[in-house]
């Protein structure tokens, strides 16, 4: 009877709160337009400050517009093992269990990251920080930055700023026992991460707080953790109080809701709120693409269709990837690194497709799940090294690359002269701007098609060496009616430009 009583009066005091918000503040403030768009980003999921930093005029140099980082914020650092399979002290995931938001993370100082986000806008790169804002941690007692807590203590918060305590969450264990309950999704607790209540003004004033304490450092937007879970009304109140980034318009606000969910918990549903990653998108290119060692192979004559038209979220409003780090770790249902050549023509074709604001996953070596990054033994992310073969550096792959920059320089053309075999050979041109031909087959195969380009001899750009000094690639013949006869390797593509002409002799 007790508790009855008193989950009725913290129902009760979550409803005033809710309705005593001042009326200045009202209706949280639409998305003013533009909110800065990302272009072609680089994912280096948990790479180091001091490396990202680094890294940056390659980036700018290879045509990434923006970075995204790992979760920046003081995280769980766990001292002890737990039972059975729990046998990595470090897992990444520790970074995903947020303590403070002070900046004393596994990936560096608060200065490292500063300086960090200063190099990278300095080379023309803009920083997209990974956000862990529906929740605080699930286990554990000290973080990176040294401050100790308690479940439902932190120096931020107290008991009164969770669901569990309060009594919200409705599951009997205050867990998420099905994922298309609304309240569950919304008010319990994920994979056991304390669920934080994101409803009221002093959650909301937090953690605009600490974005804007990022905005203020230069960072230009957000892939926003466990959107889902936060749901839309909590979200654009929080985006209602965030500042202009340092181009003067406000941040890129990327959510990330899983699909299936019904409803107001489907990815189009957060469309009003922000952009939303593409994850549907992410599984329907691994069945397109897709290579199992039973050598079921997949057709990407399919893709011929792929976006609004293919049941997924529309282009404009779409952070579209071919893996993530949630992703990489699944690959029953998407690519990953892995998946080698497969994965590599994936993200290529994705970047020439035009669909959503491309990103390429770029990580370490991992065998197991929950392996830690190369770190120290006390957790710390020692410095990413392309030579090292413990950091897979796929940003850096030069079939990739060649394709960021076409997909730069071929805009927003619109697609002509769409080609497949309807097995597992597709081509296409971008309005007279440029053409790419995939093979994701077993064996070569040659195709006679149209280009939309004039005549000439083209770089391949993805075989080119050293892009950039002359051509050093096989070329490829556009004849006087733009016609192309050219043989694509298996798991490979071919593609130019029409910068990459390099003679109007055929
Ligand atoms: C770890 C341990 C857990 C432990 C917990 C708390 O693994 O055993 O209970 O700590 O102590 C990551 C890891 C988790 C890790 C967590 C915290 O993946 O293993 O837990 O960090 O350290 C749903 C959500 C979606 C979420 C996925 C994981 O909707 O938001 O579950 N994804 C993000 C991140 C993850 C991260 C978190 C959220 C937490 O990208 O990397 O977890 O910050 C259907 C449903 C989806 C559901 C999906 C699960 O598709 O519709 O809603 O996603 O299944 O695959």
């Amino acid at each position: 009877m007790f508790r009855r009583i008193s989950l009725l009066a913290a129902t009760a005091l979550a409803g005033t709160l809710t309705l005593t918000v001042p009326a200045a503040q009202g209706a949280p403030e639409k998305r003013p337009t533009p909110v800065d768009e990302p272009g072609v980003t680089a994912n280096l999921w948990e790479w180091n400050w001091k490396s990202i930093g680094r890294e940056c005029s390659t980036l700018a140099a290879d045509g990434y517009t923006g970075v995204q980082v790992a979760p920046p914020q003081n995280s769980l650092k766990r001292t002890e093992l737990g039972s059975g399979s729990d046998t990595i002290l470090h897992p990444w995931w520790e970074v995903y269990q947020p303590v403070t938001y002070d900046l004393t993370s596994r990936m560096g100082t608060e200065d490292q990251f500063k300086a960090m986000v200063t190099k990278c806008r300095k080379a023309g790169v803009k920083v997209y920080v990974d956000a862990v804002i529906n929740h605080m941690t699930g286990q554990g007692k000290t973080s990176y930055g040294g401050v100790d807590y308690k479940p439902y203590h932190y120096p931020d918060y107290g008991p009164k700023n969770f669901h569990f305590t309060t009594g919200e969450c409705p599951s009997s264990d205050g867990g998420i026992q099905d994922f298309n309950n609304k309240l569950q999704v919304f008010k319990c607790n994920l994979v056991g991460l304390e669920d934080l209540r994101t409803e009221t003004d002093k959650v909301q004033d937090t953690l605009a707080d600490y974005l804007n304490k990022l905005i203020g450092y230069g960072v230009s937007g957000f892939r926003v953790d466990a959107a889902k879970h936060i749901g839309q009304d909590d979200l654009d109140a929080i985006y209602s109080r965030l500042h202009k980034t340092k181009d003067g318009v406000k941040p890129y606000w990327a959510l990330e809701v899983f699909g299936g969910g019904p409803g107001i918990l489907s990815p189009e549903a957060f469309t009003r709120s922000g952009d939303v990653l593409g994850l549907d998108a992410a599984k329907q290119m691994q069945a397109a693409f897709k290579s199992y060692p039973d050598a079921h192979i997949g057709s990407i004559a399919t893709l011929e269709v792929f976006g609004k038209g293919s049941g997924l979220t529309s282009s404009k409003k779409t952070m579209s990837f071919v893996t993530n780090h949630d992703t990489d770790r699944n690959p029953g249902e998407y690519l990953g690194h892995k998946d080698g050549a497969t994965f590599i023509l994936a993200n290529e074709w994705l970047l020439a497709s035009g669909y959503g604001s491309p990103q390429v996953f770029s990580s370490f070596e991992w065998e197991t799940r929950d392996d830690s990054p190369p770190a120290k033994a006390n957790g710390l992310i020692t410095d990413a090294d392309c030579t090292s073969g413990k950091w897979t550096c796929d940003h850096r792959d030069r079939g990739i690359v060649a394709m960021v920059k076409w997909h730069n320089y071929v805009g927003g053309a619109k697609r002509a002269n769409f080609y497949t075999d309807d097995a597992n050979v597709i081509a296409f041109s971008k309005d007279g701007k440029g053409w790419a031909a995939f093979n994701n087959g077993t064996d070569a195969k040659q195709i006679r098609v149209q280009t939309g380009l004039p005549k000439g001899t083209y770089c391949d750009v993805i075989h080119d060496k050293d892009p950039g000094k002359g051509c050093d690639g096989p070329t490829v013949v556009v004849n006087s009616t733009g016609l192309v006869t050219v043989k694509v390797a298996a798991k490979d593509a071919v593609a130019f430009t029409r910068a990459d002409r390099i003679s109007n002799l055929t």
